[in-house]
């Protein structure tokens, strides 16, 4: 397979794009000499200026990319930087004073998996196929085994699934999008930083202050839609939060805005009531937008570890989530909750939080994930 090979090439090397761009100007230089040589008039002249423009534009095109796939790839270097130096380290350093692979070399891996929040059965289950293959395939080396792990690694994640971090957008009407998680994960902050995405990206969008319980949430939300500069509908404190979205839709679909970011509290203490008030919820949307809410996203505190994944096995039994957003992966020396979330709970991971500020947060991209935890092992 040789995944860790690839991911080398596709972030260290920076070769990808570049290369796309190679064969992008190779693939149209030919085209442009076919076309001088079968027609020799003004009309080809100008069609080869047209070319020309076309050619520019795509390399243009290119280079931004290739730019922003370049921050991007820094961004989730810096975030995962307390992991690298957690888990990642323990990793190289036992794989540097191993000589052998020995019973004794799989048990500390085990325990260094286990201790990076990649959750016990995935890390039993990736220790049986790694001794597996360490034995089928007569491995030795230990800077082959190194790939060999990051490519299992891998596999948990890509295994029998359809992996899509892509936002379901509705192609008429409003998108609308309800955040739900505990207390203090990050949703509203989340919403700050998705609203400024979108915005960049062309689209209107509309906040929702769907928590009425907390103090102090409905200003919050309200300073992060002054800073992104998008509209926002509130109720009074302890309204019904139900009542607020209603209104908050209805103007969004007045005002046709391209994206409903709602808000809610994140009361878990009782499970019946926080279904209940959840499925009013998903109710009242549904009677102005039909197929509404396109996305409930799960938000979950990665540097509460299992505990996470447990909030979120919760709220999966009470509601339909579709995608999680894990924050805060910047503040974990065990970034592996990833790997978790997929063996345990088989929901998306859509976006990650790798910071404070409204930049710090990225589509979740399994390959820049893994390139920013091994990087120092490749
Ligand atoms: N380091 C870090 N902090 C974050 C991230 N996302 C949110 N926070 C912080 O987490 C705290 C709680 O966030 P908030 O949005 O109020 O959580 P909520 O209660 O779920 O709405 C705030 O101090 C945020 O700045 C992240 O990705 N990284
Ligand atoms: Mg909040």
């Amino acid at each position: 397979m040789g995944l860790f090979k690839n991911i080398k090439n596709l972030f260290k090397k920076e070769t990808e794009i570049n290369d796309d761009l190679k064969n992008q100007n190779q693939f149209e230089n030919n085209n442009t000499d076919d076309f001088a040589n079968e027609n020799n008039n003004l009309i080809e002249l100008e069609t080869v200026k047209v070319f020309e423009k076309e050619k520019n534009d795509e390399k243009e095109k290119l280079e931004l990319e290739k730019e922003k796939n370049k921050q991007e790839v820094k961004l989730y270097e810096k975030g995962l930087s307390k992991s690298r130096n957690g888990f990642v380290n323990r990793l190289i350093s036992l794989n540097s004073k191993t000589k052998k692979i020995t019973e004794e070399y799989f048990e500390e891996l085990e325990d260094i998996l286990i201790m990076a929040d990649i959750g016990v059965n995935t890390v039993l289950s990736f220790m049986d196929r790694l001794r597996k293959r360490v034995k089928t395939e007569n491995i030795t080396d230990l800077e082959y085994l190194k790939e060999v792990i990051v490519d299992e690694l891998f596999v948990i994640y890509v295994d029998n699934s359809i992996i899509t971090n892509k936002i379901n957008f509705n192609q008429d009407g409003p998108t609308v999008i309800l955040f739900i998680g505990v207390n203090g994960v990050g949703k509203t902050t989340t919403i700050g930083k998705i609203a400024n995405k979108l915005k960049k990206d062309g689209k209107s969008v509309l906040m929702v202050a769907g928590d009425t319980f907390r103090a102090g949430a409905i200003e919050q939300l309200e300073e992060w839609s002054k800073r992104v500069g998008c509209e926002f509908v509130k109720g009074k404190e302890n309204s019904d939060p139900s009542s607020v979205i209603y209104d908050g839709v209805k103007i969004a679909k007045e005002k046709n805005i391209d994206v409903i970011l709602i808000d809610t509290a994140g009361r878990l203490q009782n499970k019946i009531n926080l279904m209940k008030e959840l499925e009013k919820m998903n109710k009242v949307i549904g009677s102005l937008i039909p197929n509404a809410p396109q996305e409930t996203l799960l938000v979950i505190d990665a540097t509460t570890g299992q505990n996470g994944i447990s909030q979120a096995k919760n709220f999966k039994e009470i509601t339909n989530v579709t995608g999680i957003i894990l924050t805060k992966l910047d503040g974990t020396a065990k970034g592996g909750i990833v790997l978790a979330i997929k063996e345990e709970l088989d929901i998306p991971v859509k976006y990650i939080g790798l910071g404070e500020t409204i930049n710090d947060l990225e589509s979740f991209d399994i390959e820049k994930y893994i390139y920013g935890l091994f990087k120092d092992m490749m």
